[in-house]
């Protein structure tokens, strides 16, 4: 279950009880019951967030937006090499941004473009904008939660092969045993034959990954807090944003990034009538960043089927774009 970016989390006529609220209200009760307290990333993006999003991937400290950017336009004519001629390319996300385009430059052979995404108007304001940008490119986009199986359209013109882009390093954002669930879900779509261009964040230096989670004007800091503020306004909650403090700390076994909301003291908060009791210095996980060695991540994607073509890395080694060719299925 996925809201979609910027939709409200509570049907207006709502009462009180906690079986009257949206599953969304549960889900986020359910996670702040667990040790350690949860809050999943999926709820930090309402507008706010969208925003301070977009203000992180343009941080100096927040390496892996401008990293991937060079590595597609470094090598995206291998890439395009890659996909081949006559492909559909499925991107997974929002497809209006600067990488697709990357990619839809070298690609003037295509069957079709499909953009995924559960947000309607994001959707449709991407697909509008590439259907602009490429008037002979046929778009179709398809309203969905990317992380289940659903039915790719068929381009008027028969495509070769369907290519799933999934750039950002948002598989970075699923926990192992979801990510190979995705990695599953990418091999149904894409088919026998088919193939996965998908970037990947690296291990490096813990000092710089904490700093990229941890920058100094504090805008990750408002973005993770934002997530409290987002529960106070649309489902009249009361955290007191003043008594909580952003952490993004490395994990050194599990090789992620971990993003806290660290209570200053003890407190209690209210959701939905339930009280939600902190000691001083717990913290709510709201986000894993997930890093990958570039053989780690080939061997994560064999597990789902995917067979290692080629992969493209950046002169420092940050951050590495990968393409995967689909074996026939595992399942
Ligand atoms: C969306 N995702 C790839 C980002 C990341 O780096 O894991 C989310 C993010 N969280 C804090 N900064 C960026």
């Amino acid at each position: 279950m996925v809201p979609p970016a910027g939709a409200p989390l509570r049907l207006r006529h709502g009462t009180s009880k906690e079986s009257a609220y949206e599953p969304y209200v549960a889900d986020i009760l359910a996670g702040l019951r667990e040790a350690p307290k949860r809050i999943a990333p999926i709820y930090f993006y309402d507008a706010r967030g969208s925003k301070l999003f977009d203000q992180i991937c343009e941080l100096p400290e927040y390496y892996p937006t401008r990293t991937e950017i060079q590595i597609l336009t470094d090598s995206g004519n291998d890439m395009a090499a890659r996909v081949g001629e006559d492909a559909l390319l499925v991107e997974l996300g929002s497809g209006s941004s600067m990488k697709t385009r990357l990619l839809l430059d070298r690609l003037p052979t295509l069957a079709g473009y499909v953009p995924v995404d559960i947000s309607r108007s994001h959707l449709l304001n991407a697909a509008q904008g590439i259907a602009a940008a490429y008037p002979h490119l046929e778009v179709l986009p398809v309203c969905a939660d990317f992380t289940q199986p659903f039915t790719v359209p068929r381009p008027r013109r028969a495509a070769k092969r369907i290519v799933v882009f999934f750039p950002g390093s948002t598989i970075g954002n699923f926990d192992p045993p979801d990510a190979l669930k995705l990695l599953r879900v990418m091999h149904a779509t894409a088919g026998s034959g088919g193939g996965l261009l998908v970037g990947a964040d690296l291990v490096k230096d813990p000092e710089v990954l904490v700093r990229a989670y941890d920058d100094a004007a504090g805008v990750t800091a408002a973005f993770n807090l934002n997530v409290l503020r987002r529960l106070n306004a649309e489902l009249g909650a009361n955290f007191d944003l003043m008594r909580f403090h952003h952490r993004a700390l490395w994990n050194p076994q599990a090789r992620r990034i971990e993003m806290h909301l660290a209570s200053a003291c003890e407190q209690r908060a209210m959701l939905a009538g339930q009280a939600i009791d902190f000691a001083a210095g717990e913290s709510i996980v709201t986000e894993h960043c997930h890093k990958y060695t570039v053989a780690g991540f080939g061997a994560e994607a064999a597990k789902a089927g995917w067979l290692a073509r080629e992969h493209w890395l950046d002169p420092r080694q940050y951050f590495s774009v990968h393409y995967l060719e689909a074996a026939p299925s595992s399942r």
